[in-house]
């Protein structure tokens, strides 16, 4: 894969779905589990899998995406590794941003030209899993086929959210359909093995995961210049121009992080005794910023299943069903329920912690705070005596100084909540 395979990681486009918590970063930047972003989950997948060249393709290029891949993945020059930043960039040949996942990656084609390659692995940002690429592309070849689509069996309830595939005896893919209704899905049920039929997953679904032969990915843009995106435009047009489109059947465990409710569950999940997503392994390592943290400092406090990252100095009362991030702090008497405390950026000085005030608190979680179903984004200052309680009685949108999605309350990052706030 090292010398064969180039990789694409679709970083999102207007980040819609994961706002506020992209209001000032672009979506691969979004810090996960504590002390990852986003990113690091797809890069590592492929680290593992040994490609190590990827491009990371996002609607914009924010600062803190830029500071994370150049601290992080800087490979030596023998590896002959890289990890690109393509922001959607004006050229002479489009004014456009990225339409949609194939103009994208169509519009970053010219910077691949450069580097020797004949497989072009296209991934999601937004997704948590952890995959050997390298079985994928066996089968890929072993196939003999022009693309290879990873799929999962999903149930009905999710089938709607997900290209649904239907496959020959050879494993071949011979209908797609993008996201189909929930009256036309009873005609797009898979003969499944009953591991999957009995939780009822009948539906094959495409997880966004492409192996492309680099023919055969030129030949379906130059055909289809006008194609914006691979699941409602290109993987159809293939299957149709039969194009030999293997499925890859995946059965661990991928799990979608793209909204806020899915990204906020992800994260919680992370807490179980025993996590679908396992951090806790020595041959995957999900790679992140190495940051040399010191540990954590707790006093006073019960924690019950909640993860906590390094350089915290936390005086909670208690902490339940958590993710604490790096450089939190967190005041005495303070109770935090299924809550993601992402932490904070840099660590204050004593003096500017004690100049903290009323209105303008310390960037910490401050005492006697109540927070459940909460996302605090890093660098917030939350003062003494708060209350932030998330749940369905909370109007849904944007109320100034905080956002409401499914239920969840997200505090944006940087934000003041004064001493005494009841949400
Ligand atoms: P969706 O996830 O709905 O379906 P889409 O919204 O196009 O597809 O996003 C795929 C990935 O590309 C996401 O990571 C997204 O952030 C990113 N992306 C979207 N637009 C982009 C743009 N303009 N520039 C850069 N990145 C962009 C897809 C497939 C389905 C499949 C699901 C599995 O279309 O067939 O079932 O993924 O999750
Ligand atoms: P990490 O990977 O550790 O999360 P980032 O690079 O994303 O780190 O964030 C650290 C950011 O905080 C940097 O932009 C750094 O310049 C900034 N920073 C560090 N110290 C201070 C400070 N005293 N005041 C404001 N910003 C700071």
């Amino acid at each position: 894969m090292r010398n064969s395979t180039i990789a694409v990681i679709l970083g999102g486009g207007q980040g819609t779905r994961l706002y506020p918590l992209t209001k000032e970063r672009s979506k691969p930047a979004v810090p996960i589990a504590g002390k990852y972003r986003l990113v690091d989950i797809p890069i590592s997948n492929c680290l593992n899998s040994g490609v190590r060249r990827i491009y990371v393709l996002t609607q914009f290029n924010s600062a803190s995406l830029n500071r994370h891949i150049k601290n992080t993945y800087n490979f030596d020059v023998f590896s002959r590794g890289f990890v690109d930043i393509l922001a959607a960039e004006q050229t002479p040949k489009s004014k456009n941003w990225y339409q949609g996942t194939a103009d994208a990656v169509r519009q970053s084609l010219h910077h691949m030209e450069n580097h020797r390659h004949e497989h072009v692995l296209i991934l999601s940002g937004d997704q948590l899993y952890q995959m050997d690429y390298r079985k994928m592309l066996k089968q890929h070849e072993d196939s003999n086929a022009d693309l290879t689509v990873a799929t999962i069996p999903v149930a009905a309830e999710d089938a709607t959210g997900f290209g649904i595939m239907k496959t020959n005896k050879e494993g071949f893919i011979e209908n797609f359909v993008e996201k189909p209704s929930m009256d036309e899905l009873d005609k797009w049920k898979s003969d499944m093995p009953a591991k999957f039929t009995s939780d009822g997953r009948h539906y094959l679904a495409s997880m966004g995961i492409y192996i492309f032969n680099k023919d055969t990915l030129h030949e379906l843009f130059d055909n289809h210049p006008d194609a914006t995106d691979f699941g409602k435009e290109i993987i159809p047009e293939a299957i149709n121009r039969d194009f030999k489109v293997s499925s890859y059947e995946f059965d661990g465990y991928w799990t979608d992080i793209g909204t806020v409710k899915s990204f906020f569950e992800a994260n919680i999940e992370l807490s179980d005794d025993l996590p679908r997503f396992n951090l806790y392994d020595n041959e995957d390592f999900i790679f992140t910023r190495a940051r040399m943290l010191p540990a954590s400092k707790l006093s006073g406090s019960t924690f019950d299943h909640s993860v906590l990252a390094e350089g915290c100095l936390i005086e909670a009362s208690r902490i339940e069903r958590s993710v604490i991030g790096i450089r939190s702090r967190i005041g005495k008497g303070t109770t935090i329920e299924r809550s993601i405390i992402m932490g904070n950026d840099y660590f204050q000085s004593q003096q500017e912690i004690e100049s903290g005030t009323e209105d303008h608190p310390a960037m910490a979680i401050g005492q006697r705070c109540f927070i459940s179903n909460t996302i605090i984004d890093k660098n917030c200052r939350i003062g003494n005596d708060v209350r932030i309680a998330g749940g369905d009685h909370l109007d849904e949108g944007d109320h100034g100084k905080f956002h409401v999605v499914d239920g969840i309350v997200v505090i944006p990052k940087g934000a003041v909540i004064p001493d005494g706030t009841k949400i």
